[in-house]
């Protein structure tokens, strides 16, 4: 691993297109489609399309628990976005969501469809769809809300900071990784407390809180993310170790999890899903051709 150069940034930016980071080949500095493809429609009323990363995982956790809480309403088309081969770039998926990253959702139970993006606003607008994993008490609502956006505003220091300066860069930069590493340990600590206080984020009650802020800060807790778990001492953080373990035992999260997953054991992996039954044909599938 060669040692950060010196660089003084020229007067004016320019595209490098090869700059050797992780996801250089996806990133571009335009937005807007790069070729036409028109997304897939199944038979159910919402169509979601994702890939199990972080971001993706909470829209498949929240539709699990959807069904597995009875809202029949709630069954759902989970077709795969491979980010990156670019189908984030179709036009058929930029309509669904212009800023063109996973996960989008398609409504189709009404007389128009409804399109929404961004992960935070699709646990929302089910939520709000299916009055669930919401509190309807003003407060404790407000209280879910505000540990929603401390997600949005948060896990891009942890992923997007943390992750790719310690993961992901071409070179290990140590001013980046310890300011990152700072500001993670910080939002484990203000996560440890308030978990320490309550047993869910938004207080009695398990909501789209936890669901989203569960797979981006329990992957790291676990050591499945960046194989950080022991550079950040992750076992310091004892409540926070007690909610991930808790959440994680869920039985609708462990489907919701497998929601779009190309990546990792193959029996996590279920690429899209159009059934309840599809949980269990595909996984036994894998598990016989893996034999
Ligand atoms: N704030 C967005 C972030 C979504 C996001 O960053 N998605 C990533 C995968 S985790 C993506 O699709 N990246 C593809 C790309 O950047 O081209 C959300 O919460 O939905």
């Amino acid at each position: 691993m060669s040692e950060a150069p010196a660089y003084t940034p020229p007067k004016v930016w320019t595209w490098d297109k090869g700059n050797g980071g992780a996801f250089a080949n996806i990133n571009r500095p335009v937005a807007g489609p790069t070729h036409e493809k028109e997304l897939p429609v199944g038979r159910h009323p919402l169509q979601l399309y994702s890939l199990a990363t972080p971001n993706g995982v909470k829209v498949g956790v929240m539709l699990e628990e959807l069904l597995a809480a009875g809202h029949k309403g709630a069954e759902y088309d989970a077709w795969l976005i491979r980010i990156n081969e670019g189908d984030q770039f179709g036009s058929g998926f930029v309509g669904v969501n212009p800023n063109s990253k996973i996960p989008a959702l398609m409504d189709r139970s009404g007389k128009e469809p409804v399109r929404v993006f961004e992960s935070g606003a699709i646990l929302l607008y089910l939520a709000e769809k299916f009055g669930a994993f919401l509190p309807k008490d003003h407060v404790a609502r407000t209280e879910a809300l505000s540990w929603l956006f401390w997600q949005m505003g948060s896990a891009p220091f942890l992923g997007g900071g943390f992750g790719h300066f310690f993961a992901y860069a071409p070179i290990k930069i140590e001013y980046a990784i310890n300011r990152y590493a700072m500001e993670v340990k910080r939002q484990f600590d203000v996560l440890d407390r308030r978990l320490g206080e309550v047993e869910y984020l938004a207080g009695k009650e398990y909501s789209i809180a936890d669901m989203a802020v569960w797979p981006w800060y329990g992957a790291v807790i676990k050591g499945e993310a960046y194989g950080a778990a022991e550079f950040l001492q992750v076992s310091e953080y004892k409540n926070l170790v007690r909610w991930t373990d808790q959440i994680g035992a869920r039985p609708a999260v462990k489907r919701g999890r497998m929601v779009n997953r190309a990546m990792g054991p193959l029996e996590e992996q279920l690429h899209e899903r159009h059934d309840a039954s599809d949980f269990e044909t595909k996984t036994q599938d894998k598990l016989q051709k893996k034999e």
